[in-house]
């Protein structure tokens, strides 16, 4: 950040199926490196000011997150993506990539090479996107992510409030604790917010402590980020429930696109779904995302699903931030 120099951010928000999601326009900052993967590293390098100013309060909040847009490495492909949001840049984020697809799409902001089609670069990997638009509004887009996998099982956990809990770590772009029901543990809805965001933030510290955590192929995605608890849906319609706690505060409000491939995924491996089958997942809020597994695969030595994941996602509005390094809080602060 140039001490000398006032920023102003031009955004556009929006949110998916309640989660936001802030698209930076300009100015964005020029980075280095052959992959998306090291262009990530170099953006957390030398440019976490900026997310930190857009995420943070008092500019954002727990739960803000969104993204930068780039010219794709590979000129097959439509388009790439940073990732930002409160817990740093993730390597992928579901609700993030259907949200700035909306938000890039009705404002004409990507020409896509194929109609309805797009290729976008991550760095957790490529992401093929489908979409349908009427007048302008996209109704709903569908994404098929990274390849996703249980990476282990059974881990026994203790936690100050429930006791012993046995947790999965699965990947869906990001590694994810998975709490199911079992003896100490029935079901999301026993518990208020607060006590979820408590015990998913102790759970996240042991199992990186007690645990390594990388992924097979690609070394720099590492460590557990997220911790879902699962519940039993509210609504007629859906498979399941879930809250994901990512970053220091936030709940997500949308089911979580990584978050709902990963427990795809887990539940792939122990044949509780099967390849084909469509999985519709609920938030905290009621809102819904429709995950289908439609490809298997491999990771290294686990075996893999390609998880579809399909929602609609709103935009709300068109921001213009300041960043003045001279402000109290340029980069913002956290209340926790
Ligand atoms: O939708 O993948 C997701 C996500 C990650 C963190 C918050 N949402």
């Amino acid at each position: 950040m140039n001490p000398e120099k006032r920023y102003i951010f031009d955004c556009i928000d929006g949110n998916t199926a309640g989660n936001p999601v802030r698209l930076v326009k300009s100015p964005k900052p020029v980075l280095h490196g052959q992959s998306m993967g090291e262009r990530r590293i170099d953006f957390i390098k030398r440019f976490d000011w900026i997310r930190k100013g857009l995420v943070f309060e008092p500019r954002g909040h727990d739960m803000m997150s969104g993204g930068f847009y780039y010219p794709p490495i590979d000129s097959k492909n439509d388009l790439a993506i940073i990732f930002i949001e409160t817990s740093g840049c993730l390597p992928m984020c579901g609700h993030g990539l259907i949200g700035l697809t909306t938000i890039l799409l009705e404002n004409d902001l990507v020409k896509p090479k194929i109609p309805n089609k797009l290729r976008i670069e991550t760095p957790s990997g490529l992401i093929e996107v489908t979409y349908s638009m009427q007048k302008n509004r996209v109704q709903w887009v569908r994404l098929l992510n990274v390849p996703s996998f249980l990476y282990k099982e059974n881990l026994k956990i203790r936690l100050s409030s429930l006791g012993e809990v046995s947790v999965d770590i699965a990947f869906g772009g990001n590694f994810y604790a998975i709490v199911s029901p079992q003896n100490n543990y029935r079901d999301m809805a026993d518990y208020s917010v607060h006590d979820l965001i408590e015990m998913g933030r102790e759970l996240r510290i042991i199992i990186n402590e007690d645990y390594t955590i990388i992924h097979p192929v690609d070394k720099q995605i590492k460590g557990c980020s997220h911790v879902l608890w699962t519940g039993r849906p509210k609504k007629k319609c859906s498979s399941a429930r879930n809250a994901v706690l990512y970053g220091q505060n936030a709940i997500d409000r949308s089911p979580c696109g990584t978050g709902t491939s990963a427990r795809m995924a887990q539940l792939f491996s122990k044949r509780e779904l099967m390849l084909g089958d469509t999985f519709i997942h609920e938030s905290i809020i009621g809102s819904t995302f429709k995950g289908g597994i439609e490809k298997l695969t491999r990771v290294g030595p686990f075996e893999a699903i390609i998880p579809s994941i399909e929602a609609k996602a709103t935009v709300t509005g068109y921001n213009q931030i300041i960043l003045d390094p001279k402000e109290y809080f340029p980069q913002g602060f956290q209340v926790f």
